[in-house]
């Protein structure tokens, strides 16, 4: 029994160590590429008022996404109903008010519940700006007895900041598993299952915070104007995704979403296309001709953060994290700015990346490239905060 779990861990060593030497972490190598260009239509055109961005060539963005990448997200159902199930008016010393709210869709009588943790501020009578979490690291990163703290889901530090922090667990929605991610919400539309460019593991994430804005528009302490989602790494390309789609989010942060989130796909630097589709649950199967072949994407990842315009994205990348390529992620940011132009935005974003550890803000976008590793930490929450009181002061 014990070499053969030696013999699996000298093999599962094998194929990192494979990993890390195929993968491109030299500048140098970066092969030359074209991006597509974001305003110019698949039919030739240019694209030089907002008027034709929101007509024609965003829908066109929107849907290249869809069929090649993320597949659909359906929005149809019969029923929701929200059900209060705890409610704590004295949480964390009477500062916050803490709701658990379960959250039921219902279509073709069957029916899946979402499990919504959130926290409001005591001090602030007003409904606040509330930060939404695609939580990919299950529920206890959200205490809600607040034992158990930590950088993830700082709830106290954005609390005392005046805003409301809520999150679910993706497990509720679509497991983070091969065999198992369609025991969620893909069970209310199995059809999705069949098709090349249907539903997978990102769109139903970002349809689960969708639900949970469905349940903030009902809430009077929380202002559903004011969504700001936030996703880390997998959860921050379903936050991405999620904010492209529905434009009730007012501010979409992606933490380390790296390849098929922010970073350009292009690059070949870091993580690849290749690479990703072993998570063969995340996208629609149309995806996988990509693999090795990313020069021929009708569109590359800078495309998705321009689908934010003309609301506000925030992209933050670890400096260690060279799977995720932080440069390729503020070169993404670069080319989505064209987007913004068009509605008179002046994002003015420097073109060389930031140092590290300091946080660019400017009208609707901003960045920072933090030291260490892969992970969402406290401080990037300081700068999520700084963003979001600077976005919303305006
Ligand atoms: C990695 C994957 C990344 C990122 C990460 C995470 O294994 O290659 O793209 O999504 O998981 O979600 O932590």
């Amino acid at each position: 029994m014990k070499s053969k779990k030696n013999i699996l861990s000298l093999f599962v060593l094998i194929l990192c160590v494979q990993i890390l030497v195929a993968q491109n972490y030299d500048e140098s190598k970066v092969p030359p590429y074209t991006l597509p260009e974001i305003l110019q239509s698949q039919d030739g055109s240019k694209v030089v008022t907002k008027k034709q961005w929101e007509k024609n060539r965003r829908p066109e963005i929107l849907k290249l996404f869809e069929d090649h990448e993320y597949g659909q997200v359906p929005q149809d159902f019969d029923k929701i109903q929200f059900a209060i199930v705890n409610e704590d008016k004295s949480a964390m010393d009477g500062k916050a008010t803490l709701k658990e709210v379960s959250i039921t869709v219902y279509r073709n009588q069957k029916s899946i519940t979402i499990n919504l943790v959130m926290f409001t501020p005591n001090s602030i009578k007003k409904s606040v700006p509330t930060f939404l979490v695609i939580n990919h690291r299950g529920m206890k990163t959200m205490d809600v007895t607040r034992q158990n703290k930590g950088g993830f889901w700082p709830a106290e530090e954005v609390i005392s900041a005046g805003y409301g922090i809520a999150g679910f667990d993706v497990i509720d929605v679509a497991p983070d598993d091969k065999e198992k991610f369609d025991v969620g919400v893909l069970q209310l539309y199995p059809e999705q299952l069949e098709m090349n460019n249907g539903m997978r593991a990102l769109g139903a994430w970002g349809w689960g915070a969708s639900r949970a804005i469905d349940y903030f528009e009902k809430d009077k302490t929380v202002d559903a104007k004011k969504i700001i989602i936030v996703g880390h790494s997998r959860g921050g390309k379903a936050s991405l995704w999620c904010g492209a789609q529905d434009k009730r989010v007012a501010i979409a942060i992606s933490n380390e979403s790296g390849n098929s989130g922010a970073a350009l796909s292009r690059r070949i630097f870091g993580e690849t296309v290749k690479d990703i589709i072993r998570f063969t649950h995340w996208f629609c199967p149309n995806y996988t001709q990509y693999a090795d072949n990313e020069d021929e994407l009708p569109f590359d990842q800078h495309m998705l953060l321009a689908l934010m315009a003309p609301r506000a994205v925030y992209v933050s990348s670890a400096a260690q994290d060279l799977w995720a390529d932080p440069k390729g992620q503020y070169l993404s940011m670069l080319e989505a700015q064209d987007a913004f132009a068009l509605y008179k935005i002046e994002t003015d974003l420097p073109n060389e990346m930031p140092e590290i550890n300091q946080q660019i803000i400017r009208p609707h976008m901003g960045f920072h490239n933090r030291e260490g590793k892969h992970n969402m930490t406290i401080y990037d929450w300081q700068q999520f905060i700084n963003f979001a009181d600077e976005y919303f002061a305006k």
